[in-house]
């Protein structure tokens, strides 16, 4: 794998981090190599044919043209590995994608609800419920309008910026989003995934390296699109259970007051040593939430 992917590296991709992952990166090595050879194939062909068919040697046109079959063998190939590329690789590999979640209870659950400009996450807390969320509960201590009335709701966690998962664990998160089109992008994960409004859409993963990685918008959503980014801390268990206690202890009850992000310093060796990027910090959003936060869907 790793000795593989050499134009994937040199083209600035990340490495894998997900149990998936491999088989993105194997796809993508061998379209590049092929582009690669195309590339030079047809350049090299047509440098040739600049020279062989040049006016000095053939001042008439031959309106025959070529007899030999070498051309129609060399387009049949590469119809062919287009062809095994698309109907082998990548169609089986997008239809695991979106067939073969894994089991909700195997999994974690989690609500990525998409803003200008950062990423709100949303947990269910100890008990595995969701609370109910509206609209109308929508403020800046509230930034998903947890239900204050419903007991399901009363453990939730909710951040900003910062997302914490197990490794080796799936994780299926729900994207949606409170305005515009945003794109929930893992690039070390090997997965994206449009965030829009009105729609809950389900992507899954599962990490397999402990460390920090990015979290990106990949859809150009306004001015602050650029700042758009995130953190994905992928722990050990033991951290991953510390951190949801520290997210507990600081909800304290009052749900959506959980909303500062990175409190403290987690606890893992690769805690990330750079500041946030403050995701949305000095721009809120300028319009209101125009949709209504999808309704949760507990027990995933
Ligand atoms: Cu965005």
């Amino acid at each position: 794998m790793n000795s593989l992917a050499l134009i994937n590296e040199f083209l600035g991709q990340p490495p894998n981090a997900s149990s998936h992952g491999y088989q993105i990166d194997h796809i993508l090595e061998f379209c590049h190599w092929f582009m690669a050879a195309l590339f030079f194939g047809w350049s090299a062909f047509f440098i040739f044919v600049l020279i062989r068919f040049r006016k000095r040697r053939q001042p008439t046109a031959d309106h025959a043209g070529v007899r030999s079959g070498i051309s129609t063998h060399l387009e049949f190939s590469v119809v062919l590995i287009e062809a095994v590329l698309l109907l082998g690789f990548a169609i089986p590999l997008w239809a695991k994608r979106v067939n073969q979640f894994p089991p909700g209870k195997e999994a974690l659950v989690v609500h990525v609800v998409a803003q200008q400009f950062s990423f709100n996450y949303h947990l269910p807390g100890p008990d595995g419920q969701f609370g109910r969320r509206d609209v109308s509960f929508v403020t800046n201590a509230n930034p998903l309008g947890l239900d204050p009335n419903d007991p399901a709701g009363k453990d939730d966690i909710v951040t900003t910026g910062e997302l914490h998962v197990p490794v080796n664990r799936p994780v299926i998160c729900e994207l949606s989003s409170k305005d515009v089109i945003h794109d929930f992008f893992l690039p070390s994960m090997r997965i994206a995934g449009d965030a829009i409004p009105g729609l809950l859409i389900p992507i899954w993963f599962t990490p397999i390296k402990t460390g920090t990685d990015e979290v990106i918008c990949g859809q150009l959503c306004g001015l602050g699109h650029y700042g758009m980014k995130g953190t994905l801390v992928v722990d050990t268990p033991q951290d991953y259970q510390a951190w949801l206690k520290e997210r507990a202890e600081l909800a304290g009850g009052t749900q959506g007051a959980a909303s500062s992000q990175s409190p403290g310093a987690p606890k893992t060796e690769n805690a990330p040593t750079q500041p946030q990027p403050s995701p949305g910090a000095p721009q809120q959003p300028k319009n209101k939430p125009a949709a209504p936060a999808p309704s949760p869907n507990p027990g995933g």
